[in-house]
């Protein structure tokens, strides 16, 4: 293109959908879709170049405006282990990588990727499908600092605060806190590293919280507070934020408001087609080959069917490398589609009975989308 250089922008299919893709530090150019404080989401082609997400590719979410903080210095940086525990702890990073190392690959994946699609819209940042990632995280299990405090028998919580903190005196620090059991589980990890680099500073350097199977908004970034508690953590963003409807779909009839509400915990089981955009030009009468990724809230990923015809038949889609229980599964499978107009879909089955669903649940907050996608192609 001859002249002045066009911001490059990725127009995702909903009203007000335009986002300029811009380049951050450490990252390749995202759609951004606010700048104070950044919020950036993956162009969703990135999935399609490995069952791990490229650190520079991995989707930014902040709430607070001064994110990310200042002062992110790896030889003064300290974790606070205080509250109800026998010894208090203040660890630098070299103590923490003094403890056993541990790995874990898991999908991080904010609760409202996808609230763009959600009929009627709600408010809220308007994402596609590209907030989330998966990654090989690089850490300390968060139990065995517990235990190297001492957790007292009276603690129900445990609350975790990064280094940004609110620019108005109004806005609520954002914290967030998680069940002891939970916390002392084994898997939440202190993680320090992704994709066998240091954390971007966009994802946390130096310190984050790892949860697999469960919402991104648990996975406090730049952690440096941890606090164990003797009462549930009441802040906004527990008692009123990040909720969904209290029943079985964790969903209402769409429009309906959630009169009882509970916090938001494990990921749906999803899938997608990763290897075709929608509208995309096949070639009829010759075998293709699809791609893609699906995964759940921890039990793991039982089987991924196929569709070419809208969800009027399926067949078994092969599963690739199992990288654990938390990761992305990729898939293939092999389709010959004659001349026409095709809706290709993908329907993930998760170990523990989980089915996505063929019509979409709906929720005030635009949490938690799962619906079976559709990628539409033309075969000519
Ligand atoms: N310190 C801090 N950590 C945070 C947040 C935040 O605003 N501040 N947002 C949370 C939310 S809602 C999500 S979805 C994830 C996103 O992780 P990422 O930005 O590394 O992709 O970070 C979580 N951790
Ligand atoms: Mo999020």
């Amino acid at each position: 293109m001859a002249g002045a250089a066009k911001a490059q922008t990725v127009t995702l299919p909903f009203g007000n959908g335009e986002r300029p893709l811009v380049a951050y530090p450490q990252k390749r150019p995202l759609l951004r879709l606010t700048t104070r404080p950044p919020q950036l989401e993956t162009p969703f082609s990135a999935f399609d170049e490995g069952v791990l997400t490229p650190n520079n590719a991995f989707f930014v979410r902040y709430h607070l405006a001064d994110a990310p903080p200042e002062g992110l210095d790896p030889a003064t940086f300290r974790l606070s282990v205080s509250g109800a525990v026998d010894k208090p702890l203040t660890l630098s990073l070299t103590d923490l990588k003094a403890l056993p190392v541990t790995e874990l690959v898991a999908v991080n994946q904010c609760s409202g990727n996808g609230r763009g699609f959600f009929e009627p819209r709600v408010g809220g940042g308007q994402a596609g499908n590209g907030l989330m990632g998966n990654a090989r995280w690089r850490g300390v299990k968060l139990a065995d600092v517990l235990a190297k405090a001492g957790v007292h028998k009276s603690a129900v919580q445990v609350k975790f605060d990064g280094m940004d903190g609110p620019v108005i005196p109004d806005t609520p620090d954002f914290a967030k806190a998680l069940d002891v059991a939970h916390a002392l589980d084994g898997d939440v990890m202190l993680a320090w590293g992704m994709n066998g680099a240091d954390l971007p500073i966009l994802n946390g350097y130096p310190l984050r919280l790892v949860v697999p199977g469960w919402y991104g908004t648990y996975w406090i970034k730049h952690l440096n507070q941890i606090t164990v508690l003797d009462s549930p953590l009441d802040n906004f963003w527990m008692t009123s934020a990040y909720r969904v409807p209290d029943n079985d779909c964790e969903c209402v009839a769409p429009g309906a408001p959630a009169p009882v509400t509970r916090p938001i915990s494990r990921l749906n089981a999803r899938s997608f087609i990763t290897s075709l955009a929608d509208q995309a030009k096949v070639a009829a009468g010759r075998k293709l080959t699809i791609k893609g990724i699906a995964f759940d809230g921890g039990s793991g990923i039982a089987q991924v069917e196929i569709s070419a015809d809208g969800g009027e038949s399926w067949s078994k889609a092969a599963l690739g490398a199992d990288l654990g229980r938390y990761s992305f599964r990729p898939w293939t499978a092999a389709l010959t589609l004659e001349k026409g107009r095709h809706r290709l879909m993908a329907r993930a089955t998760s170990r523990s009975g989980e089915v996505q669903p063929m019509t979409p649940r709906w929720n005030p907050s635009g949490y938690m989308r799962n619906v079976v996608e559709v990628v539409n192609v033309e075969a000519a």
